[in-house]
């Protein structure tokens, strides 16, 4: 078995230099955690920066530094401060971050900052690669690396890549104004895998690849050339373990041991008994909605004037990214924004804010955690949003009460959270005025689903998931790797052709008989084209099908007088030879196992639903749900299908209180299956599209199946060109002449 490699821009590790000594310490972040297990088992190595700049680490000490890294299982990439400045700073942090978050006014095009982003990402590649042998596994971390995945691929074809992205994908109307658009899409595209917090954010890149880079898309995957990319959700657990054992043992510890933020919190509550705590934590960050919530909070106590003395927000804004104006402007408002709130309602025995502008260590999270009655967390974007589950997983006797903004992530699966959204002002002061008043057997009832959640979802399953799908990709790679109809095939082929003694061959048309044009209907079949069908129609035993999507008006037309058999629609209409048209009936339901885990998953963020599987559909009940829920979840589930399973035959019918999923019955497969009424000792399929891929699943085992082009198939058999389809068809006539 091969070694995994983990890439990210940082290292888990925190490195010192004082006095010439070098300290290396591993970090505890939710990644480091969640990917232990990964990077414990075997020669599992993790590589990214040390989060010091090259200048900063003397020469000297540059050896003490790789090794000592080493000991961790970690490889450093070393960077410039030139490279940080432009690549990390720059790129990263004023044009994709701010982009992605859809805050377009803040977000910079600048050449030499790409040019560094792109410098940078190949440096990365060359530490990866110089470290890679084929069987390994890589999985590539979040926004700095977006390129990385296809420079590997460039260089180590048969590596399996995997690429996770933190942050939100946007919509690909916003993503689209980005100058290096495809670039950025087919770097991404590299890897095998590429994983997003929601189903949204999968949406949206899926979309982007398809309108910028004009590849198909197939339920949750892109085909280019032999390849085939996955794409899939796996929202972001927490170390749930951690934070819970912390929480209980700083339950039970003694007054005296506790820490002196403790104390301090601790004291207030007892000085001014009945204050309850707002929390509120984040990096400061123009994406997390800090400036609103403070807004918010003096609106709170404007409309609600009853609750001066008896509420305060403690604000812990954990200093990030200090060298991008953006954050320095931020830093200013927040200053005086605390400042002018603080001075309007401050009392002699109240301040309604305490304001932190540091960062704090895990001890003093957990006090935070623990002592506060709410926690308010509103970004106005945020891919996931770690601290909202981790408080709710410090709540060890289940009460507290989240409010959590709809923009992020998290709030997908923490619906027993008030959701509020984070620009409608009123919403959130008259949600803060519930969380405080919320009965404490209303909170219990709420933080124990989440808590049940979170559990369960923890940061291990989420990179197990991942680490699991992505090894499955390699098994689909292999099921639909089609072999080319090479010469030394042929042969065989040939044989079984003379032999048979009746023999029936589907033909798609468009794509497969004759190449596209850039108006459909200027494609109608040359003499040629013609001529080829008659003489293998006109073979003894021979049967010939030409079946196409196109409406039987067009078609039938343009095979007017040629006897041959049609079957047009993607098999809704057929015509005999000389005769009329004819409906077909059929139905497929090869597509569930597609989409009922998507269905499952709404089934686990929801409550009280559940499947129901039919014969020819899937049904998603929602009528034991509560109901407000139900119709949000039935809108999302709704416009998830509707984008996934748009062009499969399939639609998505809102019965009472349920989603039903259903075939609209009829494709090529079936309709192909339906004329083998007689034995047939060599049947022979070709086709170019995804709705070919019915004629190659579902008839007979024996069929010979040819795809057109190289993109993923089920078929056995590929050949390049609609020209190489033509000649093998003469071939055949050929050989009984
Ligand atoms: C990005 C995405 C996505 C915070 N202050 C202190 C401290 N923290 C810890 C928290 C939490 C983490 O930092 C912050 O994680 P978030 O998820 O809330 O936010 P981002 O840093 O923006 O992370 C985000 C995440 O990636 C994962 O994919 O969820 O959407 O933006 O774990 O506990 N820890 C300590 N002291 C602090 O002062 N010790």
């Amino acid at each position: 078995m091969g070694k995994t490699i983990i890439i990210s821009n940082r290292l888990p590790l925190q490195i010192n230099i004082s006095d010439k000594k070098l300290e290396v310490t591993p970090s505890v972040g939710g990644l480091a955690t969640g990917l232990k297990s990964f990077h414990e088992e075997g020669d599992s190595i993790w590589i990214g920066w040390t989060g010091l700049a090259a200048e900063e680490i003397p020469e000297e000490m540059a050896d003490a530094v790789v090794e000592k890294a080493a000991n961790e299982g970690c490889v450093p990439v070393s960077l410039t401060t030139e490279e940080i400045e432009k690549f990390y700073y720059g790129f990263s942090n004023r044009t994709i971050w701010p982009l992605f978050h859809y805050f377009m006014e803040y977000t910079e095009f600048q050449p030499d900052h790409w040019e560094a982003y792109k410098t940078v990402n190949e440096k990365y590649a060359e530490v990866v690669v110089a470290r890679l042998n084929d069987g390994d596994t890589v999985w590539v971390h979040d926004y700095q690396l977006l390129l990385l995945p296809d420079l590997i691929r460039q260089k180590k074809p048969n590596v399996t890549i995997g690429f996770f992205n933190h942050i939100p994908f946007p919509s690909s109307e916003v993503f689209r104004t980005l100058p290096w658009r495809e670039e950025i899409l087919k770097g991404m595209l590299g890897a095998d895998l590429i994983g997003f917090h929601t189903y949204d954010y999968e949406r949206h890149f899926l979309r982007s690849v398809n309108r910028i880079l004009r590849h198909d898309i197939d339920f949750n995957s892109v085909n280019i050339g032999d390849r085939i990319i996955r794409t899939d959700s796996f929202p972001m657990g927490i170390d749930y373990k951690k934070f819970r054992k912390a929480a209980k043992e700083h339950q039970n510890q003694p007054r005296s041991e506790n820490t002196d933020v403790q104390k301090k919190l601790d004291y207030h509550k007892y000085v001014t008994r009945n204050t309850k705590l707002i929390l509120s934590i984040d990096r400061l960050d123009y994406t997390k909605g800090i400036a609103n919530r403070i807004r918010a909070f003096g609106y709170f106590l404007e409309k609600y004037p009853e609750y001066k003395e008896k509420v305060r927000l403690i604000m812990l804004a954990v200093p990030s990214r200090t060298n991008v104006p953006q954050y320095q402007l931020l830093k200013k408002e927040v200053d005086e924004l605390v400042g002018r709130i603080n001075g309007q309602f401050a009392t002699v025995n109240w301040t309604p804010i305490w304001y932190f502008y540091r960062s704090m260590p895990f001890e003093n999270l957990i006090d935070l955690y623990c002592s506060s009655e709410v926690a308010m967390i509103t970004p106005t974007r945020d891919g996931m949003n770690l601290v909202a589950k981790e408080y709710i997983a410090t709540r060890t006797d289940n009460t507290g009460v989240l409010i959590l903004s709809e923009m992020a992530g998290a709030a997908h699966e923490l619906n027993e959270a008030l959701i509020i959204n984070p620009n409608n002002f009123e919403q959130i002061v008259d949600t803060l005025k519930q969380a405080l008043e919320m009965p404490k057997q209303e909170q219990v009832r709420r933080n124990k689903i989440l808590q049940k959640r979170l559990k369960r979802y923890n940061v291990e399953k989420w990179a197990k998931d991942f680490m699991k799908s992505l090894k499955d990709t390699k098994k689909t790679r292999k099921a639909f790797k089609a072999i080319e109809l090479t010469p030394n095939i042929k042969k065989d082929l040939f044989d079984r052709y003379s032999a048979a003694q009746r023999r029936v061959l589907f033909l798609d048309y468009d794509g497969t008989l004759r190449s596209f044009e850039e108006k459909p209907e200027d494609a109608p079949p040359d003499q040629e084209l013609i001529n080829l069908i008659k003489r293998l129609g006109e073979q003894e035993n021979t049967r010939v099908v030409i079946i196409s999507g196109r409406d039987k008006e067009t078609i039938g037309s343009w095979w007017k007088d040629v006897p041959v058999e049609l079957i047009a629609e993607h098999g809704v209409w057929v015509r005999n030879v000389h005769k009329d048209w004819k409906l077909t009936e059929n139905m497929n339901n090869s597509w569930m196992k597609t989409v009922r885990p998507v269905l499952e998953t709404f089934v686990d963020r929801t409550p009280g639903t559940f499947i129901e599987e039919k014969n020819y559909s899937l049904a998603w009940h929602y009528r034991k749900a509560g109901p407000e829920l139900g119709e949000v979840r039935a809108n999302e589930l709704s416009a998830v299908l509707r984008d996934m399973i748009s062009n499969h035959g399939l639609n998505v019918q809102q019965g009472h209180k349920v989603l039903e999923i259903k075939n609209s019955g009829i494709n090529k497969g079936k309709a192909a299956n339906k004329l083998l009424t007689e034995k047939y000792d060599f049947i022979f399929a070709a086709g170019d599209d995804w709705t070919d891929e019915f004629l190659f699943t579902e008839l007979p085992e024996q069929t010979t199946t040819v795809k057109v082009g190289m993109n993923k198939t089920a078929a056995k058999y590929y050949l390049k060109t609609t020209d190489k389809v033509r000649r093998l068809l003469s071939e055949f006539i050929e050989l009984t002449h």
